[in-house]
C-alpha cells in the first residue's frame, strides 16, 4: 500500500499537537537531499498555511543545487530554524543513518519524526517511516504527495516545489540515465505542473575549466585491476593538498569510471583529513552490489552507489581488503 503523505502528516500534526515541522537531510547534501527537503517544504507551505515548515540544510550543499536554493524567495534553509515552540515535528529525507544526519539536535528534541527515504541501507530509525528502495528520494516524495496540491506548490515563482522534486530526480538518476517508465512519467508530470527543465538543468552545469583540469590530474592517477574491469584512484591528504584537489573534485570520479564502456566498477579513496578516508564505490548494481560489498566494512548506500568513511593510519591495508572483497564476491558470482 502506498504511504499517503497528507493522511500521515495531518495525523502526526494533530495527534502530537504541533504546528511547526523541521525538515532535515544528510551531510554534504546533494541535489536529491536538497530537492526532497525543499520540495516538501514548499508543498507544506502552500497547502497547510496553519503549519510552519522549517527546512534546514548543511551549507556544504553541492555547488549546482546550491545555486537554485540561494534563489529561493520563501525559505533560507542554511539559517537555523526560528522555532516558536519547543514542541515540533521533524521530517527527515534521503538519510540512511542517523550518523549522517545534519541537524541532530532538532531531531533529538522533536516530539515526533517522519522518515522518507530510498536507501537500501536505511537503518529504520524514527517513529513514522516510509522507506522504499528507488533511484531517488525526490521521486518517492513525488509518489506520496497529492498531485492537485503539488500543482498548487508548482505555480509559485521558480524555484517552486515541482522544480525541487525534479532537481532531486535529475541528480540521483544522473539526468535520467538510470530511469524507467515510472520515473520518466514522474519527470514529465512535474514539468506539466510547472517545473522548468532548463532552469533546473543549470544545477547540473557547475563545472569550470579549472575543475576539469583538476579532474584530469585525478584521472591520470587511476589504476586498473581485475583485467581492467575495476578502476580506482587513491589520494592521500598530502597529494590532494599539493594538487588543490577537494572532496568535491574526487567524488564524481568513481561514477565517471563506472560509466566507461570498458569498466564495470569505479571507486575512489580520498584522505580528507589526516587518517580520515572517504571512499566512494560505483557499479551498475549487478556486476557487483556495492551496498552488499560495504556491509562488512560498515559503509553502505545503494546497490549501484555506496560510500565508506574510515579512520585509519594503514590505508594500504584498507585498499587491499577492498580489492580482496571485490575478488571474493566476483569468484562467487
Ligand atoms: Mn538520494
Amino acid at each position: 500500500m502506498t504511504f499517503d503523505f497528507n493522511e500521515q502528516f495531518e495525523k502526526m500534526m494533530r495527534e502530537y499537537d504541533v504546528t511547526e515541522v523541521v525538515l532535515l537531510g544528510h551531510m554534504n547534501p546533494d541535489g536529491d537531499a536538497a530537492g526532497s527537503v525543499m520540495g516538501l517544504a514548499h508543498y507544506i507551505k502552500v497547502n497547510y498555511p496553519q503549519y510552519t515548515a522549517w527546512p534546514f540544510l548543511s551549507d556544504k550543499l553541492d555547488k549546482g543545487p546550491k545555486k537554485q536554493v540561494m534563489e529561493d524567495e520563501i525559505f533560507a534553509p542554511f539559517e537555523r530554524p526560528k522555532l516558536a515552540s519547543e514542541r515540533y515535528a521533524v521530517i527527515v529525507c534521503d538519510t540512511a543513518t542517523l550518523k549522517r544526519l545534519i541537524g541532530m539536535k532538532y531531531y533529538q528534541r522533536a516530539v515526533v519524526s517522519m522518515i522518507i527515504d530510498h536507501h537500501a541501507s536505511n537503518e529504520g530509525y524514527g517513529i513514522i517511516n516510509d522507506i522504499k528502495v528507488s533511484e531517488s528520494c525526490a521521486y518517492n516524495v513525488f509518489e506520496i504527495l497529492d498531485k492537485e496540491m503539488l500543482k498548487k506548490a508548482a505555480s509559485a515563482p521558480h524555484p517552486n516545489g515541482a522544480d525541487y522534486l525534479y532537481m532531486g530526480i535529475l541528480h540521483d538518476t544522473s539526468r535520467f540515465s538510470r530511469s524507467d517508465a515510472e520515473i520518466e512519467a514522474a519527470g514529465s508530470k512535474l514539468l506539466a505542473m510547472g517545473a522548468d527543465h532548463r532552469y533546473v538543468m543549470r544545477t547540473m552545469q557547475d563545472k569550470t575549466l579549472d575543475d576539469l583540469i583538476r579532474q584530469g590530474e585525478i584521472l591520470r592517477r587511476v589504476k586498473r585491476v581485475m583485467e581492467g574491469k575495476v578502476a580506482y584512484v587513491y589520494m592521500s591528504y598530502q597529494e590532494a593538498k599539493k594538487l588543490h584537489i577537494s572532496y568535491e573534485d574526487i567524488h564524481p570520479i568513481s561514477g565517471m569510471l563506472r560509466d566507461c564502456e570498458d569498466i564495470e566498477m569505479g571507486f575512489s579513496m580520498y584522505e580528507e583529513a589526516p587518517n580520515i578516508w572517504r571512499c566512494s564505490f560505483r557499479s551498475d548494481g549487478q556486476w557487483i552490489n556495492v551496498n552488499e560489498m560495504m556491509k562488512s566494512f560498515g559503509g553502505g548506500g545503494h546497490a549501484a552507489a555506496a560510500g565508506l568513511r574510515r579512520e585509519t593510519d594503514q590505508p594500504e591495508v584498507l585498499l587491499e581488503q577492498l580489492l580482496a572483497q571485490i575478488e571474493s564476491i566476483q569468484s562467487l558470482g
